[in-house]
């Protein structure tokens, strides 16, 4: 095992000797430009909507039968989008990177900083004052992603994660992959109070709710497997896949490309090639039975990379900002692939947030979305150049109630403004956000200050909950003046990440 082979993921973005290497990619660069652009769009004098007004195609008829697209919508974990090469990040990332250049990618879509939170609010559509209550937890009275498409006659699988029964401190019993709308599964961490186990080498994974302990092989292989034959076995019908990878969350792990690596930077960057290298397997495998034309394919992660991995973007330096209500904590990579019907190598600078996939998908799928159930907005226009953007700025109510310090916040490319006063200014090249600390009045930031102030007064979500220790209920509190589901216990981290 020689030193490059052990490295496979690092890229041409950086020097070995540590100095930046070639510039940032072509996509990289339209990045910069897309930010660099300053869109001030909203007046302050009142509440601006969300969403901008949409094109007629929005809410079109269903599709004939048998002209529906399928859907493949992978979702990689704990992945910024400065990790990826086409977005100028260092590591080697070809499938993705090609997807980029058949498709269209989306220089500002956000996740909310955090597995569950995402997970909720992607595949319900709604905000997550709404219906997030605890972490690990999706309410098994939710309508999901998975029951629109399956209710509109699509064959329906989810491969991956699940994490949503419950997280096995509080009681919470969630909801289950079938109900949900899923019609196979092939899990890790499907179930609420069950040990977790492996979710990479000899892995636990559940197949349609049944757990099974594997003593060697390594798991995201055995899901790769899994969602190739679903694509094989549905291949004459609409499907939905839904890929919740499990890559390339903590613990950082040898990979089988990978298996000299040794620390966490390096075998992180062996996680993200071989991540890459599933992805590619899945469009490898709709050319290969001829369904790459009608399926769209949508690449994205459900939070910013985790905070011990430093990476080089466009020659900068990106800490993870996994768990922080910061923009290295939201800003994910979004790439959507239909040849034929979306364009080839384009940028959409038009936000995007993560709940917006419901009602894009169920737009293309001609699947109904029940009138005001869901705080989403279509994207399907964007995706399709039609209009430059969906949205004027995102929300979110981050309470996870799971270690991390609760926020509110309302954003777009340039600005940000949480809810304990503090206004930013968003470099999205460098993905920093630097303190304003006054903005002149008539200036374009004081009036986006006073747009974003309005949406937190008008949001009415009520206060954030402080718990952030479910895993503490019953133990010996740190601070015996609050409960310890407040002020924190003694815990393993290995055990609740
Ligand atoms: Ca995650």
């Amino acid at each position: 095992m020689n030193v490059q082979r052990a490295t496979p993921g690092l890229n041409a973005g950086r020097r070995s000797d540590g100095s930046p290497g070639r510039g940032p990619s072509r996509l990289g660069l339209a990045l910069r430009l897309a930010t660099g652009a300053c869109c001030a769009i909203l007046a302050a004098a009142a509440l601006p909507p969300p969403a901008r007004a949409q094109p007629a195609t929005r809410g079109a008829a269903p599709a004939a039968a048998g002209a529906r697209p399928n859907i493949v919508l992978i979702l990689a974990d704990d992945l910024g989008a400065e990790a990826i090469n086409a977005y100028g990040g260092e590591y080697f990332t070809p499938r993705i990177d090609e997807l980029a250049r058949q498709g269209v990618l989306f220089t500002n879509a956000h996740a909310m900083p955090l597995c569950t939170p995402t997970r909720v609010r992607l595949m319900t559509g709604r905000e997550s004052a709404k219906n997030y209550k605890a972490f690990g937890y999706l309410d098994p009275k939710e309508r999901t992603i998975g029951n629109v498409l399956k209710d509109a006659g699509y064959a329906t699988g989810i491969v991956g994660k699940w994490q949503l029964s419950g997280n096995g401190f509080d009681g919470r019993v969630g909801a289950s992959p079938q109900p949900a709308g899923f019609d196979e599964s092939l899990l890790w961490q499907e179930k609420a109070l069950d040990a977790k186990g492996s979710r990479y080498w000899g892995p636990t994974l559940s197949t349609n709710g049944q757990n099974r302990i594997n003593e060697s092989g390594f798991g995201p292989d055995v899901q790769a497997g899994f969602a190739l034959d679903f694509i094989q076995r549905h291949k004459d019908e609409p499907f939905f896949l839904y890929y919740p990878m499990v890559l390339t969350h903590p613990p950082f792990v040898p990979t089988p490309d990978s298996p000299g690596a040794k620390d966490d930077k390096t075998r992180f960057a062996g996680m993200v090639t071989y991540m890459d290298k599933l992805v590619g397997q899945v469009t490898d495998q709709l050319k290969a039975l001829g369904l790459d034309k009608n399926t769209i394919v949508i690449f994205t992660g459900d939070n910013g990379t985790a905070k011990q991995i430093l990476s080089y973007q466009n020659g900068y330096p990106v800490r993870g900002g996994k768990g922080q209500a910061t923009f290295a904590g939201t800003h994910v990579p979004l790439i959507a692939r239909w040849p034929g019907q979306l364009p080839a190598g384009e940028t959409r600078a038009g936000l995007f947030d993560l709940m917006d996939m419901l009602p894009t998908l169920a737009d293309f799928a001609g699947a109904p979305v029940a009138a005001g159930g869901i705080d989403g907005v279509d994207q399907a226009p964007v995706m399709r150049g039609e209009t430059a953007a969906a949205r004027d700025w995102i929300f979110m109510h981050y309470a996870p109630v799971w270690i991390q310090t609760p926020a509110r916040l309302v954003f777009d490319d340039k600005w940000k403004l949480y809810g304990d006063g503090r206004f930013v200014a968003i470099d999205g090249v460098r993905a920093t956000e630097t303190p304003v600390e006054s903005a002149p009045p008539h200036s374009a930031a004081a009036a986006r200050r006073a747009a974003f102030q309005h949406v937190l007064d008008a949001m009415h979500d009520g206060p954030l909950d402080q718990d952030r220790y479910p895993m503490c209920i019953g133990k010996p509190s740190l601070d015996p003046k609050l409960p310890s589901v407040r002020a924190g216990c003694r815990f393993s981290e290995g055990a609740v990440e």
